[in-house]
């Protein structure tokens, strides 16, 4: 693992060099130790009890639980669920401090090297336990239009150990061909999914990949490939926090157009879209909002059939409108294919 060091530089820039390049497109991931210093981390972690404070209806921050609800306003949430097992959705699209992190100055730098693209933050997760997802490629779940335009960042807040969940990854398991849905594409279609399992355990098999665990002091940042296959361990010890901001990251050479960015400053873009959906609300109410407010590149609106109904296909696929999909990107790229109607 040590292979996967980057340096730190004394001028305070952390760039990549040629050899921490060849070694992510070698091995699927990169560590950058020490890359936050003490004063970020407190910060950021101190302030996760503000975000649980603000109790305001004007707070959209969307969390994901092991439920019942599975999936809640932040705002409407007990704050026992503090102790367990939690992600919060999307803190890059409204909070400073994790903005900050995401989209660090150095951070994409970095981002940028390895993809040679400008990176674009597309979601967030932040977390005070593991997850203990299973092995996954999140290309399942968010793919880039242009495949492999996609990377990750992990940025540990605690040290973590075998007793409060690491991650895990398979180095190099990037390198093979991906699992395809009869979509053709990457993107999950749920009824495939023990399929999907099945390939992964027999990459596993058969390229005899290993099992690596991130073992980070607060600071220290993971970079992975959107084709690397990862997850998260078992918690035995829940007492014991894994704060943890995972960003994913597609770039600007997919969507071109600046209306749909947010810039906050040179080289630190996030995507311009909407948090997580709650459902059991107006759900009429809020896709009619959001279609009003599409800023869709042009070119995906070209590419739609003459009749395609934007708000229709977000009702009738309320799994796109929970991920806050532009329907007509979703459609070029996913729905078509996948025989989705509106
Ligand atoms: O932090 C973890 O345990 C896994 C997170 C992950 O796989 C992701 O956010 O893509
Ligand atoms: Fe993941």
């Amino acid at each position: 693992m040590n292979g996967g060091v980057a340096q730190r530089r004394t001028d305070g820039v952390q760039a990549l060099s040629a050899a921490q390049k060849q070694f992510f497109d070698g091995n699927g991931y990169l560590i950058l130790p020490g890359f936050f210093d003490a004063a970020r981390v407190a910060e950021a972690k101190a302030h996760i009890g503000d975000l649980w404070a603000d109790r305001a209806p004007s707070n959209p921050l969307v969390v994901d639980y092991f439920g019942p609800p599975v999936r809640a306003y932040l705002r409407d949430t007990d704050a026992a669920v503090r102790d367990r097992p939690y992600k919060l959705n999307d803190v890059h699209l409204c909070d400073k401090v994790f903005q900050n992190l995401s989209l660090d100055p150095r951070l994409v730098q970095v981002l940028r090297d390895v993809l040679g693209a400008q990176p674009m933050a597309c979601n967030t997760l932040l977390m005070e336990r593991g997850s203990q997802q299973a092995a996954h490629f999140d290309t399942f779940y968010m793919p880039s239009p242009t495949p492999n335009m996609m990377c990750a960042s992990w940025i540990a807040l605690d040290p973590v150990t075998d007793a409060n969940g690491p991650l895990f990854y398979y180095p190099k398991s990037h390198l093979i061909p991906p699992f395809r849905f009869s979509s053709g594409g990457l993107h999950a279609i749920g009824a495939e999914m023990a399929d999907a399992k099945r390939h992964m355990a027999q990459i596993i098999a058969e390229h005899g990949l290993q099992e690596e665990r991130f073992y980070p002091q607060p600071g220290d940042v993971l970079i992975w490939h959107a084709q690397l296959l990862h997850g998260g361990s078992p918690i035995t010890d829940l007492e014991q926090t894994r704060t943890s901001l995972v960003t994913h990251y597609w770039t600007t050479l997919d969507f071109p157009d600046p209306a749909g960015w947010v810039v906050l400053g040179p080289g630190r873009i996030l995507q311009r879209r909407g948090h997580q959906h709650v459902a059991g609300g107006n759900d009429t109410a809020e896709v009619d909002a959001f279609v009003a407010a599409l800023r869709t590149p042009r070119k995906y609106c070209d590419s739609a059939p003459p009749d395609f109904d934007p708000r229709g296909y977000l009702l009738r696929n309320m799994d796109v409108f929970g991920n806050r999909a532009d329907p007509y990107v979703h459609y070029a790229l996913h729905g078509r294919a996948e025989g989705r109607g509106w």
